[in-house]
C-alpha cells in the first residue's frame, strides 16, 4: 500500500496550527483522502502525560536538555504507537508541531547544539521527516497577544519575547534552507485569508502528489 503523506503544522505561539489543523484535515477528507490529526508533545496516552510534564506552570523549572529528552521521548512513543502505523497504512498525518518544533524551541529558542539534536532525531526517526512542514509565520507581539487572550499561560507561554523572536528566526532559517518542504502562510492575515492560502497550498500538494 502507498504510504500516507505526513504534514506537519509549525509556527510560534498563537499562529493559530490548532484552529486550522481540523479544517485542513477536512480539506483532504473532501478530496477522498483518509486523515489522522494528531499533535506534539503529545498524541498517545503516554505522550500526552509527558506532555503534562513539559507545559505544567505548576513545576520548577526544568534543566533544557531534561526537556529536550522528554520531547524526544514523547515522540519516540507518538512515532511508534500511531504516526507510523497510520502512514503504513496510506492514511495522511496532520501533526500540530513536530521535530522543526525542538529545532527552533530548544535548538534557537533554549541555546542546545543543534547537532545534538540532530543526532537525537536520527535515533527516533531513522530517516523519516515530513512531507510537507507548513510554516505559520507571525509577528511575536501577535501571537503572544493572542495566546495570551486565552487565559491561563502554560510553561513555554511565559517566556520573553526575545525568546520567541530566536524561535521565529529558526523557523525561518530551517525554511530558507529547503523553501519547496517549508511553505509558508502569512498567519498575520483574517482566518478567512488564512484558509484562502491554505486553499492554495493543499490544491498544489495534491496536484504534486498525483503527478508524483
Ligand atoms: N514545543 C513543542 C517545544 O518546545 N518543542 C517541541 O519539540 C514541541 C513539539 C506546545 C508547546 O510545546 C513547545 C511549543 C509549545 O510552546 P501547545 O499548547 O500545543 O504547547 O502550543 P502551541 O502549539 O503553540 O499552541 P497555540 O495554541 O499557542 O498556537 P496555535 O495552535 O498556533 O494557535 P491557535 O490555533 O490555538 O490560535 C490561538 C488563538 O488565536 C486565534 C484562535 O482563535 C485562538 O484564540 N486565531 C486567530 N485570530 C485572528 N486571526 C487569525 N487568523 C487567527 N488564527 C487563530
Amino acid at each position: 500500500m502507498e504510504r500516507g503523506k505526513f504534514i506537519t503544522l509549525e509556527g510560534g505561539e498563537g499562529a493559530g496550527k490548532s484552529t486550522n489543523a481540523q479544517w485542513i484535515a477536512d480539506y483532504l477528507r473532501a478530496k477522498g483522502k483518509t486523515v489522522l490529526v494528531t499533535r506534539e508533545p503529545g498524541g498517545t496516552e503516554v505522550a500526552e502525560a509527558i506532555r503534562g510534564v513539559l507545559l505544567s506552570p505548576e513545576l520548577p523549572g526544568m534543566n533544557s536538555d531534561t526537556e529536550l529528552l522528554l520531547m524526544f521521548a514523547a515522540r519516540n512513543e507518538h512515532l511508534q504507537k500511531k504516526i507510523l502505523p497510520a502512514l503504513g497504512q496510506g492514511t495522511w498525518v496532520i501533526c500540530d508541531r513536530f521535530t522543526d518544533a525542538t529545532y527552533a524551541y530548544q535548538g534557537y529558542g533554549r541555546g542546545i547544539s543543534l547537532q545534538r539534536i540532530a543526532e537525537l532525531e536520527t535515533w527516533v526517526q531513522g530517516d523519516l521527516c515530513p512531507d510537507y512542514v507548513i510554516l505559520f509565520d507571525l509577528d511575536v507581539a501577535t501571537g503572544m497577544a493572542r495566546a495570551q487572550a486565552r487565559g491561563q499561560a502554560d510553561r513555554f507561554e511565559q517566556e520573553h519575547a526575545d525568546f520567541f523572536a530566536r524561535i521565529r528566526n529558526g523557523y525561518q532559517a530551517r525554511a530558507e534552507a529547503a523553501p519547496a518542504r517549508y511553505p509558508q502562510i502569512d498567519a498575520g492575515q483574517t482566518l478567512e485569508q488564512v484558509r484562502a492560502q491554505l486553499e492554495q497550498l493543499l490544491e498544489r500538494i495534491l496536484t504534486t502528489e498525483e503527478v508524483a
